[in-house]
């Protein structure tokens, strides 16, 4: 086999994002596209020679091919070893628990998250470092950098390897190994949950519904909840994974996850619903005839994850992402544990969970997870929620109802202005934060701002500075609003509106979010004026 020096020039543009490289399949599929961002992968950390990596995709459309074309650069720049899911398939939680447990050098995960799939969709890429945790921005910065300047990569000459069978092979001298990818990260879940208790719960009838979206987590729900955890085989549906996730947007949240929304709004609705998305990190927790939005999921999790073996410690700390509604630190405050707030993007999580001052993190983008891993985990949040039914013997809606009347209930929504030209929404974001410091005292639609600013965070760890994370606008009385700009679209600008108020009084616990909502909404329009920068009069979708 013949290790080829490939002349190539830089590629504009490969600027990871929240999480990763996203962009369309197509421009992933260009010449030299993927091998450009794969070396400067290798150039950033240092090279990969002797290095063990980890490397797995959500399946979507392009993620074998990407597989066998980093497994041959990874031969030909001297890696040692690649442990590869069986099928080049890992969801993104199983791939930090693999390297993590392999104590690999690091990971390639091929995923575009909750982006839909296809040829004519998106593909994404992206990094995990040793500690099992998506790259830092440090890292990501070189990484790019890197990109800017690159001329050449390396890449072995050499047939595809085979990856549906289990076992060691060589490619020139590095050793391929391809693994199970569901087995490892089942042993994980059933070290940290009763299982005995949650089989229980369902022997006695308990009836769930996962909607695996034709995305990763298809083989690892029916592994966990139907053999492991006995549940009927048709709880778990869509969960043979396609590569263009069967048309649909693999995202879980109750516009993508119609069908299991309305299943369980029903009649005859199952007791537990969840879906999950693209690469398995996220969740959607749906109870019968309620619906659980993430920062009350992230709030009730923390309250009650001492019920579960792996938590009975108790937790050194809540993490939140800065839009994330404030829920969860009113659980922290009664815990008396720290409440960390960070800016948008899992990996801002990762010094927390390293240096044991958080357990517990959670993000209102559907993302919850703890310290068994450095990614968010779909099935982790699933499990959990499932132990702490079965030990408190209540179902979601009165749990929820429960928790609202200790803590009180925090409405909140978020609003999303898709595909947005991106000059006008960065526009509407400049004007913002020229304005920050006239707002407070303002009035607007009955509200009064109270402070505004433009979150910046310090990380208290290694001390690293992150600035313009999101408009923060804090009105009297407690409610809240966030805008910022996606960082995970591939098409124009995504505006992203968060609303939050807090609600002490039990008998307005059941009033509608969107009508309790309202006044906040439109303080942000009088001081946004998001119609008029995006031409929009409402948003793409809420959740
Ligand atoms: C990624 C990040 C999350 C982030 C989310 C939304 O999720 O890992 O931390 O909250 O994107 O980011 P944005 O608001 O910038 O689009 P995923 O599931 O796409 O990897």
């Amino acid at each position: 086999m013949t290790t080829l020096t490939i002349q190539t020039a830089p590629i504009a543009g490969q600027k990871p994002g929240t999480s990763g490289l996203r962009k369309k399949t197509r421009v992933f599929m260009q010449a030299h596209y993927l091998e450009n961002f794969t070396q400067a992968i290798f150039d950033a950390i240092g090279g990969v020679g002797g290095k063990v990596l980890v490397l797995g995709g959500d399946g979507r459309y392009f993620n074998d091919r990407a597989a066998q074309v980093i497994l041959r650069m990874a031969a030909a720049n001297g890696a040692a070893r690649v442990i590869v899911g069986q099928g080049a398939i890992l969801s993104t939680p199983a791939a930090s628990h693999l390297i993590r447990k392999r104590g690999a050098d690091g990971g390639i995960i091929l995923s575009a998250s909750h982006n839909p799939g296809g040829a004519d969709e998106d593909f994404g890429m992206k990094f995990n470092g040793a500690n099992g945790g998506p790259a830092p921005e440090s890292l990501t910065d070189l990484i790019f950098a890197r990109t800017q300047e690159l001329m050449e990569y390396r890449i072995l000459e050499s047939q595809d390897v085979e990856l549906e069978r289990l076992g060691e092979t060589r490619l020139g001298d590095m050793v391929v190994e391809v693994v199970d990818p569901v087995a490892d990260y089942a042993d994980l879940m059933e070290s940290l949950f009763d299982f005995n208790a949650i089989r229980d719960l369902i022997a006695g009838g308990f009836r769930l519904r996962f909607d695996a979206m034709h995305a990763v987590t298809g083989p690892y729900a029916r592994e966990i909840l139907v053999n492991r955890l006995g549940a009927a085989p048709d709880s778990v549906v869509n969960d043979r994974p396609l590569p263009d996730f069967g048309g649909g947007h693999p995202d879980p949240n109750p516009v993508w996850a119609k069908a299991l929304m309305d299943e369980m709004f029903g009649q005859d609705a199952p007791d537990f619903g969840a879906a999950s998305d693209g690469d398995g990190d996220r969740n959607m927790i749906v109870g019968r005839g309620v619906y659980v939005s993430p920062s009350d999921s992230l709030a009730v999790l923390a309250a009650n994850a001492h019920l579960a073996p792996g938590y009975a410690r108790g937790l050194a700390g809540i993490a939140r992402s800065m839009p994330t509604s404030r829920a969860a630190d009113r659980v922290a405050e009664r815990l008396g544990i720290p409440a960390f707030e960070t800016p948008t993007g899992w990996k801002f999580f990762g010094n927390l969970l390293d240096a044991g001052r958080a357990t517990i993190c959670g993000e209102e983008s559907f993302g919850t997870g703890s310290d068994h891993v450095r990614e968010k985990d779909g099935l982790w949040a699933v499990l959990l929620w499932l132990n702490i039914l079965a030990a408190r013997g209540l179902g979601v809606a009165e749990l929820l109802r429960e928790h609202w009347s200790e803590y009180g209930r925090t409405f909140y929504s978020r609003h999303d202005y898709e595909a947005v030209a991106a000059d006008r929404a960065n526009a509407l974001i400049q004007r913002l934060r020229e304005t920050l410091a006239d707002l407070p005292g303002q009035a607007h639609s009955g509200l009064v701002v109270e402070s505004a600013d433009d979150f910046a965070y310090d990380d208290p760890v290694d001390g690293s500075q992150s600035a313009r994370q999101g408009i923060r606008l804090n009105f009297e009385g407690g409610a809240r609003a966030v805008l910022r700009l996606s960082g995970t679209g591939t098409e124009g600008a995504t505006l992203r509106v968060y609303l939050e108020r807090h609600q002490p009084d039990p008998a307005h616990h059941g009033d509608d979010p969107a009508q309790a909502l309202a006044p906040v909404a439109a303080a942000v329009e009088a001081i946004a004026r998001i119609r008029e920068f995006t031409g929009r009069d409402h948003p793409d979708v809420t959740t």
